[in-house]
């Protein structure tokens, strides 16, 4: 039976109650700035925040899920001191896992449709991209989930290197083709094209580091707390800090795209505004 000390449970508690307020605002924000991209880019955003709706109501349900499988062991009795209180799992697999993989089975094929909308490429290539991507980025997780509920820690790393396979596919296709469209965009979404693309490689490696503490030699509370920190720090730079990204770069788009939209938009700029 896993069992955590108060401070593991804290950790995991404020890590995913962090991860539901990072959704929560930027989805607020993604909506509030649908104006300030041309019409062409709005899609991207819109995609973007619906990401951020999913997870946000998936991180409810895990934060639900959490509370109700991990009881305090000293509940009822006295406690003295903050920390006395630990915490253990009850009715087995009382922590519901699934909902990580659904709210990813859901939000990866549309973190892909986003990132290649708001390159605004040719429609055939656009269609084509999708088409390697998101049945790449499915198995990717169907395969995975087998694997992240086993405590067998040998069927965890068959599974995890069948899922491994259209993982590595999905990162050449994306790392390739957003190389390749960067010569056709104008300079400063050029280089931020870059830091997407380094962003993507950054955050997306961190699943499957969370998904191998128990191999990296971390057993029991110490392995599951790291893998819900792991998976939590990742899903808000993967899903906010990367729709924060796609914003910028439709913004720089829209700019670039018409020039009249960039006047009136620096026109409206607070610093104008205060005349
Ligand atoms: C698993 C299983 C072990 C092997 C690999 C995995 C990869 C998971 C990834 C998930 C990405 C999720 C994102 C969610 C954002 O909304 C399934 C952990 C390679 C890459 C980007």
């Amino acid at each position: 039976m896993l069992s955590l000390d108060f401070a593991q449970y804290q950790t995991v508690y404020n890590v995913l109650s962090f991860g539901l307020a990072s959704m929560g605002a930027t989805l607020v924000f993604l909506m509030a700035v649908q104006g300030r991209v041309l019409p062409r880019y709005r899609q991207a955003l819109v995609v973007s925040a619906i990401v951020c709706l999913i997870a946000a109501y998936h991180y409810i349900r895990i934060f639900n899920s959490f509370t109700e499988a991990y009881v305090a062991k000293d509940a009822g009795a006295a406690v003295s001191a903050v920390g006395a209180v630990s915490y253990f799992l009850v009715n087995g697999p009382g922590f519901n896992e699934a909902y990580r993989y659904i709210d990813w089975l859901l939000t990866v094929p549309l973190l892909l449709f986003e990132t290649i909308a708001v390159l605004a490429l040719a429609p055939a290539l656009r269609s084509n991209l999708m088409w390697k991507l998101i049945p790449a980025a499915a198995l990717m997780i169907v395969l995975g989930y087998p694997g992240e509920i086993s405590l067998d820690n040998t069927v965890r790393a068959i599974w995890g290197a069948l899922s491994t396979i259209p993982f590595l596919y999905i990162l050449y296709v994306l790392w390739v083709e957003l190389g390749r469209s960067q010569a056709s965009q104008p300079e400063q979404v050029r280089k931020d094209l870059n830091v997407l693309r380094l962003l993507l490689l950054a955050t997306w490696g961190v699943y499957p580091i969370a998904y191998l503490m128990p191999q990296l030699g971390f057993s029991g509370a110490d392995a599951f707390v790291y893998k819900q920190v792991g998976y939590s720090v990742a899903d808000v730079l993967a899903k906010c800090l990367f729709g924060l990204l796609i914003y910028k770069i439709a913004r720089e788009k829209s700019f670039h795209d018409d020039h009249a939209f960039a006047d009136q938009e620096v026109k409206a700029a607070p610093s104008s505004e205060s005349k």
